[in-house]
């Protein structure tokens, strides 16, 4: 089937020079536009695309050709592909024309195209036709536009695990175990108990309970694939001349970030992109937080603890480069109370104390500095913090930084969950995860409602609004304007 009418077409490679630029057409009966166009290229005998149309079925056709215009003209020798609907992307007739990249060369072609009565695409249109079509659910159509736009290879994980189908397999088994729910109790409203068994709705919990479960575990996966997508964020915070902008450096890898020996150099926040062991990360540079006089000093140490609240690792960097060694304990104390304990900022990162300068520091207190540091963090001070704050200290130098990457890697796992791996689906929109909170919220009304021993008229009108919701995060949905939305973010020619 085909919702649509006029047939398409867009450069779909970027229009720039290049080797080749690729034009995708889609619409119905498409070969007959071309009938007088296509000539082989030796012997410049005309193709009679009637003849193709009869010999394919599902195989695309695909031949090096020239494409003349309407006076007879070459246009240019271009590598011809044919997609006989159903058996392409947008489920219509497609063909893709590879010419040679040349932005005036592309024009002519798109000249001609709009003489032969094709109309220019609009921006995912091709994607759309595809979800009109049935060839891909809308969970699908947001994850071709992800692998398009994302910037991380992580993001590329995931928008791939979710063209691949995982969550729209999951989100359809909830919802195939609302309608099991809603049977149940649809049953029971129309049937006498002597023709379906007695009225026992606390029999339905358990597989509301289950629903519920596989929900919680999806609104979860949003926020992990999120840091997947965008990268992990790493602040580096702690006092002025902890060695911050240093770390900063030595984990980029290059001289980004000014260094002095003057405490309070860096004012402003630095962020750039990091890649551990093909893991993501955020990394950010703060200014030394202490009290100060100095005016622009001072609007960087608020927007140190302002990037606090944005990370999901916060490096506390500490240095005993000028403590002397019976004084270590105290030091470390002082320093994490003075951190930890005069703000309000932390809700779910994780605290990574690193200690810095390990070069200016003799070999054996490394033992001595852990032993301290474990003691210490279980004080009863620190209590509140106890799921935040790392259980190990880093150490490090601008010389060597390993450690301190290892455990990077090792906490990206840990706050990206097992994404990218089979079976584990992940909700990658907003809207998916909008759809998922109103599925959970009907849900748990209708447990409510069963504990009542409310009519099964309502529980099941209110399963009846999550399975709705839920059938909307794969696409059932009505709304032209909220289709029009998500694929007015798509690139034309997708
Ligand atoms: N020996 C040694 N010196 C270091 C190390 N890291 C930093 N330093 C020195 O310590 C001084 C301060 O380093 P920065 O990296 O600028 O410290 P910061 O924490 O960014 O300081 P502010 O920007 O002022 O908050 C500089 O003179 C660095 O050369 C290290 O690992 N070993
Ligand atoms: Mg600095």
């Amino acid at each position: 089937m085909t919702s649509s009418i006029d047939s398409i077409f867009a450069l779909s490679s970027a229009n720039a020079r290049s080797a080749i630029h690729i034009h995708r057409i889609s619409g119905i009966n498409l070969l007959k536009y071309f009938q007088g166009y296509l000539f082989k290229v030796k012997s410049n005998e005309l193709i009679n695309t009637s003849l193709i149309n009869d010999q394919i079925k599902s195989k695309p056709f695909t031949q090096y050709l020239i494409l003349k215009d309407t006076e007879g003209n070459i246009i240019d020798d271009v590598l011809f592909s044919y997609f006989k609907a159903p058996h392409s992307y947008t489920g219509e007739d497609v063909i893709e024309i590879s010419s040679h990249g040349n932005p005036l060369i592309s024009s002519l072609l798109q000249r001609l195209f709009r003489h032969l009565g094709l109309r220019d695409a609009l921006p995912g249109e091709f994607t759309q036709r595809a979800y009109l079509n049935s060839k891909i659910d809308l969970i699908q159509a947001e994850g071709i536009n992800q692998l398009i736009h994302t910037e991380t290879l992580g993001g590329i994980q995931l928008a791939r695990e979710s063209v691949g189908g995982e969550l729209s397999k999951e989100t359809e088994e909830v919802k195939n175990i609302l309608i099991e729910i809603m049977a149940y109790l649809e049953a029971h409203i129309d049937f006498a108990p002597d023709e379906v068994g007695d009225y026992q709705p606390e029999s339905l919990l358990p597989l509301m309970k289950q629903a519920l479960n596989k929900m919680q575990i999806l609104l979860k996966s949003y926020s992990s694939g999120l840091r997947a997508r965008e990268g992990v964020k790493i602040a580096l915070v702690g006092k002025p001349n902890a060695g911050k902008s240093s770390l900063y450096n030595a984990l980029l890898k290059y001289e980004r970030a000014i260094v002095t020996h003057i405490p309070g150099t860096t004012r402003d926040v630095l962020e750039d992109r990091l890649i551990i062991r093909n893991k993501d990360f955020v990394l950010m540079d703060t200014a030394g937080i202490r009290e100060t006089e100095d005016a622009v000093e001072k609007i960087g140490v608020e927007r140190s603890i302002k990037t606090l609240t944005k990370a999901d690792i916060i490096c506390l960097v500490i240095t005993l480069e000028n403590v002397k060694y019976e004084d270590y304990h105290k030091f470390i104390d002082e320093s994490l109370s003075e951190f930890l304990l005069s703000s309000e900022f932390f809700s779910e990162q994780i605290i990574l104390p690193v200690f810095s300068k390990m070069d200016t520091i003799p070999n054996n207190s490394l033992e001595i500095i852990e032993n301290s540091y474990s003691i210490i963090i279980k004080d009863k001070k620190f209590h509140n913090f106890q799921s935040i704050l790392s259980k190990k200290c880093i150490f490090c130098s601008y010389l060597d930084t390993e450690i301190l990457s290892s455990e990077l890697v090792e906490l990206h796992d840990q706050l990206t969950g097992l994404l990218g791996q089979k079976n584990n689906p992940t909700l990658i929109s907003e809207r998916q995860r909008n759809k998922i909170e109103i599925a959970v919220k009907n849900l748990n009304e209708g447990i409510d409602l069963i504990y009542k021993k409310d009519y099964p008229e309502k529980i099941s009108s209110v399963i009846n609004q999550g399975r709705q919701s839920l059938q909307e995060v794969v696409g059932e949905i009505q709304l032209d304007d909220v289709l029009e939305k998500i694929f007015s973010t798509f690139c034309i020619g997708k």
